[in-house]
């Protein structure tokens, strides 16, 4: 990335020597849609204002730069194109919040968390929007993806029961940009993060096994003493505090 000091991020204010990093990743090209991928999760290599019209930002209404690329509402980032992410502009993801009371300690907050295969950091069990999909339905899916990749049928019924009852009641707590490592002066994460909290007794009934891009899953306290919740990814703390 091309270094911003702080005081620079916002776009209001004038750098002429600002010269961005373009990236996009291997992984993004090799995901393009076009005539022989119809079925891509990427955009296509230029922006497509058509498209991009009808692409919704939390932010506001969209802008664009000279070259008719989305230009991140939050200012620079020291990279330009679409880096990591498939989406020119926004890119939309739900993050599941699963909490309970600590066994033995009631006033202590957990949550589910996972450790992400990428990066290694601690983060909620979120994950993109599928084409098409609603949030609350991919809320359910990355969690049942990330966290109940279970070894057995009568295991996974178990599971899905216990996340039927969970997720029957949910709350929205946020719904916005997110401070995401992977985020471009042109395309960047937006979540909608949902609360669900889990009794005593649905927690027992509820098993975790790491799965997909997760690596590990765990109850995590609530703590900014416990390193793993103190460090937790991107903007997730936030929302959870
Ligand atoms: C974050 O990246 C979101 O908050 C969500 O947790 C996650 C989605 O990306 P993947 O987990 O699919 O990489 O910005
Ligand atoms: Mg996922
Ligand atoms: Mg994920």
């Amino acid at each position: 990335r091309f270094p911003v000091e702080d005081a620079k991020v916002s776009w209001k204010v004038p750098w002429p020597e600002y010269s961005p990093v373009p990236f996009v990743a291997p992984s993004v090209l090799a995901a393009e849609r076009s005539d022989t991928n119809p079925n891509g999760w990427a955009d296509s290599p230029r922006p497509n204002l058509a498209e991009l019209k009808h692409r919704l930002s939390c932010e506001g209404p969209l802008f664009f730069d000279a070259d008719q690329r989305p230009v991140n509402p939050r200012g620079r980032t020291g990279v330009c194109g679409r880096g990591m992410l498939g989406k020119w502009g926004p890119n939309r993801a739900a993050d599941p919040i699963v909490t309970r009371w600590k066994p033995g300690d009631k006033r202590k907050l957990q949550i589910v968390a996972i450790q992400r295969g990428d990066t290694g950091v601690w983060a909620l069990p979120g994950g993109m929007v599928d084409a098409g999909e609603v949030v609350s339905v991919t809320v359910r899916r990355e969690f049942a993806e990330e966290v109940g990749n279970m070894a057995s049928d009568a295991e996974r019924a178990a599971f899905n029961a216990a996340v039927d009852e969970l997720f029957a009641h949910g709350e929205v707590v946020y719904r916005g940009y997110v401070d995401d490592p992977r985020n471009t002066d042109n395309a960047w994460m937006e979540t909608t993060a949902f609360h669900f909290h889990c009794t005593a007794d649905l927690a027992v009934q509820l098993p975790l096994r790491a799965g997909d891009d997760a690596h590990n899953v765990t109850w995590l306290d609530v703590d900014d003493a416990e390193p793993r919740y103190a460090a937790l990814y991107a903007s997730h703390k936030d929302w959870v505090d």
